[in-house]
């Protein structure tokens, strides 16, 4: 008998999140177990090549990497979410590698002690964001279907998006209309929404009081 597919987690991680939605718009079903990660249980670190979350545990078997569990999850669990043309399919896949980087700017500024590391930071984001608002083609990225880019992407949107309710600073320019419509669309789909723990918002803020100096002093 196949058992339900478990993720080892941790509430905030964006990469989990990924996971997470890519699960809940499959309508896998599956259970979650959330860690903690400045106190790695032994098990965990016995089952996990990089120490790292997302692992999905399948039948007593593990994979790791969200790219990797999210391809996985859509090759099992038909239709694909990916676009079907080869080139295009490719490039979603190289553009999920592109957010990934765009999440490690996000940690540095989400980090970040001085107002001069946050700005820098800002900067590499808008920078990665504009390469965005040239491909996206709304309602998402590929257009009327969700993809796995999308589910990539969410994680990375949600963040931002908090960021500017909760500070008041904007982190997605004006002039980048495609990326701002985008963001609204993600962050409002059911799965999004409930790929999170309910009290999100306020561990996500506590948070960044707690890991950034800047930021702790323009939060609301
Ligand atoms: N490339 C990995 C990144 C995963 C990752 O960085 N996870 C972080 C939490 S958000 C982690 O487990 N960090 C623990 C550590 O590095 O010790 C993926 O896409 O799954």
């Amino acid at each position: 008998m196949s058992l339900k597919p478990k993720l080892i987690s941790f509430k905030l991680c964006p990469y989990v999140q990924r996971s997470v939605i890519t699960l809940l718009e499959k309508k896998v079903p599956h259970d979650i177990e959330y860690i903690d990660l400045e106190n790695k249980p032994d098990w965990f670190l016995k089952i996990s090549p990089l120490g790292k979350v997302p692992v999905l545990v399948v039948n007593d078997r593990v994979l790791f990497e969200s790219a990797v569990i999210n391809e996985y999850l859509d090759e099992t669990n038909p239709p694909s979410l990916h676009p079907s043309d080869a080139f295009d399919k490719a490039e979603n896949r190289a553009y999920i590698e592109f957010v990934s980087s765009l999440l490690v700017h996000f940690y540095l500024l989400s980090t970040s002690k001085d107002e001069q590391t946050f700005e820098a930071k800002k900067k590499d984001l808008a920078n990665g964001l504009s390469r965005l608002e040239q491909l996206i083609k709304l309602p998402f990225f590929n257009g009327e279907k969700l993809s796995l880019l999308d589910t990539s992407t969410a994680p990375l949107l949600t963040r931002l998006l908090l960021i500017e309710k909760n500070t008041g600073i904007q982190l997605i320019p004006d002039e980048l209309k495609k990326v701002r419509s985008y963001a609204e669309k993600v962050t409002s789909l059911d799965s999004v929404k409930k790929s999170v723990v309910s009290d999100f918002e306020s561990l996500f803020v506590g948070y960044l009081k707690k890991k950034s100096e800047y930021l702790a002093t323009r939060l609301t």
